[in-house]
């Protein structure tokens, strides 16, 4: 990957996009499957290409909705297995009166799991005004989310990696 050129030759970190046994753990709304389950596919698909062994270094959770996410995320990066969570989900308004509700409860507990833990817990949560345009974010015109949440997730994790052992930053927080 091109590292951004850094002023006055500072120590500078970008983590890598190489996966080979790095461990990931996915959670994935029911809500709207029909587009989370793409995302899903997305997700791993990024994981494959960058030369993870899905079959063995990658949990999924299934959860009921968008809300439920940051629980299951915040518990998977407590275990201290793995070295990034993706939580994928899909907020539709036109399905729902409580769309400003569970959008800011996912994306408040998705950070608050990053955050409190130390390990990247990646937002590939979808948020759209209709069914259309969250199916266009998930493998239709616009793209899949879901393989960008997987690829950040493999990002993150490596810089994370690199600034424990060749930088500043502490170990994950598993309690
Ligand atoms: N959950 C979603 O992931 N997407 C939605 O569009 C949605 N709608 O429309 O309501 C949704 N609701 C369920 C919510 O996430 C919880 O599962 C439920 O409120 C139980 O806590």
């Amino acid at each position: 990957m091109d590292v951004p050129a850094s002023p006055l030759q500072c120590k500078t970190y970008v983590g890598d996009l190489k996966a080979e046994g790095m461990k990931f753990g996915v959670v994935c709304g029911r809500f709207n499957d029909l587009v989370t389950d793409r995302l899903l596919d997305g997700c791993l698909s990024a994981f494959e290409r960058h030369g993870c062994d899905i079959s063995t270094n990658v949990e999924v959770a299934w959860v009921p909705g968008s809300f439920e996410l940051p629980v299951v995320a915040k518990s998977m990066a407590q275990s201290g297995k793995f070295d990034a969570v993706v939580c994928i989900g899909a907020v539709v308004r036109g399905a729902t009166t409580h769309y400003d509700e569970v959008c800011s409860a996912a994306t408040s507990g998705i950070l608050q799991a990053g955050t409190a833990t130390g390990v990247p817990c990646v937002f590939g949560v979808i948020t759209t005004e209709t069914m259309e345009q969250a199916q266009d974010r998930a493998g239709g015109k616009v793209g899949n989310k879901g393989f960008e949440a997987g690829t950040t997730a493999i990002e993150m994790g490596n810089l994370m990696k690199e600034l424990r052992e060749n930088g500043s930053a502490a170990k994950p927080t598993l309690d």
